[in-house]
């Protein structure tokens, strides 16, 4: 038998379909900062396309999959990553990370396990919120945010995020991935 193989979760984050797959999340906080997205064809990580994610102001805004939440089971692993690109003009609050992928968990009755929730950040994961002050390190290049978690204990659903956290201006986003990864005994 061949080994047990990873399993990507189709989520088309390549943006190169005909077709949004993908939804704005506005938090209370940021409703008039005229956050807006969309899919952008004159550069990408890969591919042709890639998602311009606009915000006027200062402040919080992501996208997450039009199919929400993805069944899981304590104990699974999973791997997610995306890259991202600093537009000309992108400012990033002080101390904050910039380029966010969250994964928030819920239990099998849908009440959010805020406790749990994981923030992938790019340098490094950090568990129940974003407690540790990150700078953000402005490039011109497209950068990788990946990291890898494991399912907590009563979690029977996740949604994944990609933030732009406490940032005004352009971000491009390509090739958000979220792999299934073989659970090794
Ligand atoms: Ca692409």
């Amino acid at each position: 038998m061949a080994a047990e193989s990873t399993a990507e979760i189709c989520y088309e984050g390549s943006f190169e379909l005909a077709g949004q797959k993908w939804r704005l999340f506005i938090p209370d906080g940021a409703r008039g900062n005229n956050v807006q997205y969309r899919i952008y064809t004159s550069d990408a990580y890969d591919g042709e396309n890639s998602l311009l994610l606009h915000s006027d102001k200062m402040g919080r805004c992501g996208i997450y999959p039009v199919k929400e939440a993805l069944e899981v089971h304590p104990g699974e692993k999973f791997k997610a990553s995306l890259y991202y690109k600093a537009t000309t003009g992108l400012v990033i609050k002080p101390e904050t990370p910039g380029v966010v992928i969250r994964v928030t968990f819920f239990d099998s009755k849908n009440q959010a396990m805020p406790q749990d929730a994981i923030f992938i950040c790019e340098d490094g994961i950090q568990v129940g919120g974003l407690k540790k002050k990150a700078d953000y390190k402005q490039s011109n290049q497209w950068k990788p945010i990946i990291g890898s978690f494991s399912v907590p204990p009563s979690c029977a659903k996740m949604v994944i995020f990609a933030f732009l956290w406490e940032g005004m201006g352009d971000v491009l986003l390509d090739n958000i991935r979220i792999v299934r990864l073989p659970n090794k005994e």
